[in-house]
């Protein structure tokens, strides 16, 4: 084959038809997001994977979607490659915090506006992204940790029952290690104890946010640790797998041991409303429409808000149980 024909067939022809699938097409606003999800760890991240799916489809915004499957390095090769395509706007989820400022440089270097979504990243130079959009997990660490202090207060004196020498023994589950979820559910719950030295938190251990990882992490600690008063969970998917592991002992949730958890998801509804979670701080996965709102102003060169936060509550045991929301996931 003549040298002509060969890079005909196997270098141009091929890199028109791939282009070509991602032209700008007419029934779209011709804008075209590229995303990078971190995988599919929890109930949470795939409904937050859906919204993303239904608001680029409602907007008219042409989406093409990359799930690293948890590896940072696979988040980085999608990035460089929707910088490849000249996509209008970047968006993704740091699966950590730390090792973005390379591809945040290329992309700016390619005049391409990221928008960050969910997690938060720690860089030096904040204009290497357009804006934050997620939500707020200090707050959902403070949420938990006065949900605790209430929990402990005398309702008729409005005194903290607790006592320095013999403190309340709590086991945090944390979630993937160096992401912002796990830094700030961790520094907000201890921020607001710290002030009352008869909490103790005796153990802590990543669950990487998977429920089997919670499962397997909770019968570690049921025969290591006697009277653990509470179980502090960075995600409703531990949990489940940590309640499981305590029925499966004779233990009761939500009676023997107080449950906290963060997401708020169905089935953690479901269980607080049968009383094996004491405590749900939601966090919203339906950012969905927000994104698309914000890369609609992305790709017409308008500016965004430097940090969004979804709306978000906090239910409890003490709640109407009757009239908790229903959750699509
Ligand atoms: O809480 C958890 C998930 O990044 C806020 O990641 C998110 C967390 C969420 O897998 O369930």
């Amino acid at each position: 084959m003549k040298h002509g024909h060969f890079f005909l067939i196997f270098l141009v022809i091929p890199c028109i038809l791939f282009f070509s699938c991602i032209k700008k097409t007419p029934e779209t606003k011709g804008i075209i997001l590229g995303f990078s999800q971190i995988g599919a760890e929890s109930a949470w991240r795939n409904r937050n994977t859906r919204s993303i799916h239904e608001a680029a489809a409602a907007a008219g915004i042409k989406l093409l979607f990359f799930n690293a499957e948890q590896k940072q390095e696979n988040q980085i090769k999608a990035i460089r490659s929707f910088i490849a395509y000249q996509v209008d706007v970047i968006a993704f989820v740091p699966i950590v915090s730390y090792g973005w400022e390379n591809v945040l440089e290329e992309a700016r270097d390619a005049n391409i506006p990221v928008l960050i979504c969910d997690r938060e990243i720690d860089i030096y130079n904040e204009r290497l992204y357009a804006g934050y959009l997620g939500t707020n997990m200090l707050k959902q660490g403070q949420s938990s940790a006065e949900y605790l202090l209430k929990k402990y207060t005398d309702p008729e004196t409005g005194e903290i029952l607790v006592d320095a020498d013999n403190p309340v023994r709590i086991i945090e589950l944390s979630g993937t290690v160096g992401s912002s979820p796990e830094t700030l559910r961790a520094q907000g719950f201890r921020e607001v104890l710290s002030e009352y030295p008869g909490f103790e938190i005796i153990y802590s251990e990543s669950g990487d946010f998977l429920r089997s990882k919670g499962y397997e992490l909770m019968c570690h600690i049921l025969e290591e640790f006697q009277d653990i008063d509470v179980i502090y969970s960075h995600n409703d998917s531990m949990t489940l797998g940590a309640i499981d592991a305590m029925k499966e002992r004779g233990i009761n949730p939500g009676r023997d041991i107080i449950i906290i958890s963060i997401d708020a998801e169905q089935a953690a509804i479901d269980a607080l409303i049968r009383g094996e979670i004491n405590c749900l701080v939601e966090c919203n996965p339906n950012q969905g429409p927000e994104i698309m709102r914000l890369v609609d102003s992305l790709a017409n060169k308008d500016n965004i808000p430097r940090i969004i936060y979804m709306v978000e509550e906090v239910f409890t045991e003490w709640d109407d149980l009757s009239t908790l929301p229903t959750r699509g996931y």
